[in-house]
């Protein structure tokens, strides 16, 4: 039975991830800070769940949490790097520098500590694949998504120093990079608790669903061993490019 270790699976997309990984047969770590959401997930798939309450931004804890895994669970298949967040929309000059390092805290350095702690096994197991969650923020510049859409740029250029480092090893990493996606708590998240504004990022749009991330990422873990998917970028077709923003001088 393979093993998928997966972070942020109390809600939206690494719970959608778990649940798609264990309905296909697999044993699964689940991840986040609310442990008692992971316990009510895990009591549906008994003895193939391992609830983890893990702060990713802990670094020492991240580390003695996976060097101390149950041997049954120790040999990781498939990492999924998905805890994340987004906080504020405010314009760099006005942002909360406490928001800024969290999104950097969480999104990267969490991130890059937990790779760094499943690898060593993946390598000598010569056989592993890791899946970044990052954003089409991170290639998409936005307004307000100042250190955001950077952390999730740092995730895409990881991933594929990953892969340069992982060349021949038999390990595999993939950025998947998603737009607009519902039915999560990203937005309430990202404003604090605010509903109404959280509702009306999705109004009048059909936007992807965490299902169609646990889907995407299933797919890629489900390559042929000679397969690396470098990076996926997806988005609902009520999404697209727009021109790039020119501030024109007052002419009267
Ligand atoms: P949710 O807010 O629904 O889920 C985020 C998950 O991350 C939760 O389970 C949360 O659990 C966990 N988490 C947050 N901080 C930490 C932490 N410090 N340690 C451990 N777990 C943590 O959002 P989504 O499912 O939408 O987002 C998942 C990922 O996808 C994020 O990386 C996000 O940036 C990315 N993304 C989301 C998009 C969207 O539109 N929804 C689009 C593109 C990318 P808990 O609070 O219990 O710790
Ligand atoms: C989430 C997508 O556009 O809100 O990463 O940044 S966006």
């Amino acid at each position: 039975m393979k093993t998928l270790f997966v972070t942020g699976a109390s809600s939206g997309f690494g719970r959608a991830i778990a649940e798609r990984f264990l309905e296909e047969g697999w044993r699964a770590i689940v991840c986040a800070r609310r442990a008692d959401r992971l316990q009510v997930f895990s009591s549906r798939f008994p003895d193939r769940v391992l609830p983890l309450q893990l702060d990713v931004t802990d670094l020492a804890k991240v580390a003695t949490t996976i060097q101390d895994l149950p041997r049954e669970f120790a040999n990781i298949d498939v990492l999924v790097n998905n805890a994340g967040l987004a906080l504020g929309l405010a314009p760099a000059h006005e942002a909360s520098l406490d928001d800024w390092d969290r999104m950097i805290a969480t999104n990267c350095s969490g991130l890059v500590h937990v790779t760094r702690a499943v690898l060593p096994g993946m390598v000598a197991r010569k056989q592993g694949g890791i899946v970044n969650i990052g954003s089409v923020a991170g290639d998409n510049p936005y307004p307000g998504g100042n250190v955001y859409g950077a952390t999730k740029a740092f995730v895409r250029q990881f991933t594929n120093n990953l892969n340069a480092d992982l060349i021949g090893t038999g390990v595999r990493a993939t950025c998947v990079e998603p737009g607009l996606c519902g039915g999560t708590e990203f937005s309430n998240v990202r404003f604090a608790g605010d509903d109404e504004r959280a509702k009306a990022v999705y109004a009048g749009t059909t936007p992807l669903t965490a299902e169609d991330i646990a889907d995407t990422v299933y797919w890629i873990a489900t390559r042929p061993p000679h397969v690396t998917i470098n990076v996926i970028s997806l988005m609902p077709n009520c999404q697209s490019f727009g021109p790039l923003a020119i501030k024109r001088a007052q002419t009267e």
